[in-house]
């Protein structure tokens, strides 16, 4: 049996929604929504609380949201504003915990069985977590403490805004039950209807069916389905950083795109980023790919494999510029193009004289 953890999922509270009312404080109380424009097939990053109540959610097109919140008041995305950000949040976490994760702009998980050390010491951590990220940044967050990964991010996402409580071992089962298969991370829009056509609405419903009957079900994921319904799991906090495993960027025209020098500009601005990256993480790359995806969504990969890996940017732009002249046919209508820059090693060190 291994020892008992305690680890924190700390998720900032409708995050861009939340640093766009720090500057725009006259909207605070207003359903506010953040995303692109409907003009220009945007699509919603996220929306204020208030604007959650008329079913306004992330991902949602903005046409769509617009239709369920006509007087809702949009903003744009400012990505870089968001990520500075997210970097305070992130050292504030890290001054209290190093075994820290980041897994996406606005969330962490923190291993804090070594820091904690007695349960009765992990409440009070997490609102002193809570006061710091509020006194430095303004901006509340959710924090939930539990034994397992699964279990805490179950228990902030189900205790928000500025939430915080603490699962103890031993009452995950109870505490998950009467909760919505929904909450439980990683299973899909599909899965879940499917789940709900069997008649699997709450989580005790997976409890109970219990593992044989769910395996019968749904073969290898029932047996992932009730672990997670009586909240097992086992994956550790990976605290160290990776270096990328490929390198992608990507860009969704406002307006389709037949003209192909601004096709050409739009790859050439991809790869100068693209290479930045493999550049800043000091490793090379022996495959290049292109994507293009037309006006009706039908979409092309091609790729280039080098003989041996690269960081030469004269290089890794001319074998992309060339499968995009190979890849487009004249008058095409183009909604998405992209690059990706994959097979990386690190091996930025090795002498660099098959370059030229
Ligand atoms: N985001 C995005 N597109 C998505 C989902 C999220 O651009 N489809 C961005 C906007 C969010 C941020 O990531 O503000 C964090 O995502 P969360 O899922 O944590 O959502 P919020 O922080 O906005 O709200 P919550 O209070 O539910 O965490
Ligand atoms: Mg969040």
């Amino acid at each position: 049996m291994t020892a008992e953890r305690i680890i924190y999922h700390i998720d900032m509270d409708a995050f861009f929604a939340s640093i766009e009312l720090l500057r725009h404080p006259y909207l605070k109380g207003a359903p506010l929504i953040i995303g692109g424009s409907a003009q220009e097939r945007g699509v919603v990053s996220t929306c204020s609380y208030e604007a959650r109540e008329f079913g306004v959610h992330s991902a949602m097109s903005m046409g769509e949201a617009l239709k369920r919140c006509p007087h809702a008041v949009v903003l744009p995305v400012d990505h870089t504003y968001y990520r500075d950000v997210s970097r305070e949040v992130m050292s504030i976490l890290r001054n209290y915990c190093p075994y820290t994760q980041v897994v996406s702009i606005d969330e962490a998980y923190l291993d804090m069985t070594d820091i904690a050390k007695y349960n009765e010491l992990a409440l009070p951590i997490a609102q002193a977590i809570k006061h710091s990220v509020l006194k430095a940044t303004s901006l509340t967050c959710s924090i939930g403490i539990a034994t397992n990964k699964l279990v805490a991010k179950i228990v902030s996402s189900t205790h928000k805004p500025n939430g915080l409580r603490q699962v103890m071992q031993g009452e995950e089962v109870t505490f998950l039950a009467s909760l919505p298969i929904n909450v439980i991370p990683g299973i899909g829009q599909k899965t879940q209807e499917r789940l709900k056509k069997e008649g699997y609405n709450h989580i005790q419903d997976l409890q109970q069916a219990g593992m044989d009957s769910l395996v019968n079900t749904f073969g290898q994921h029932g047996y992932n389905y009730y672990q997670r319904a009586i909240g097992r799991d086992f994956r550790p906090v990976d605290w160290r950083s990776h270096p990328p495993k490929s390198i992608s960027k990507e860009t969704t025209f406002s307006r389709d795109v037949d003209d192909f020098s601004q096709l050409e500009e739009t790859i050439d601005e991809q790869i100068s980023k693209a290479v930045a990256k493999l550049h800043k993480h000091r490793m090379r790359t022996r495959g290049v790919s292109i994507k293009i995806r037309d006006s009706s969504f039908f979409t092309i990969s091609r790729s280039k494999t080098f003989a041996l890996h690269t960081n030469n940017e004269h290089r890794i732009r001319h074998a992309l510029q060339t499968l995009l002249h190979e890849s487009y046919r004249d008058g095409k209508a183009i909604r998405l193009l992209g690059v990706t820059l994959e097979l990386l090693t690190n091996g930025y060190w090795q002498p660099t004289f098959w370059d030229d």
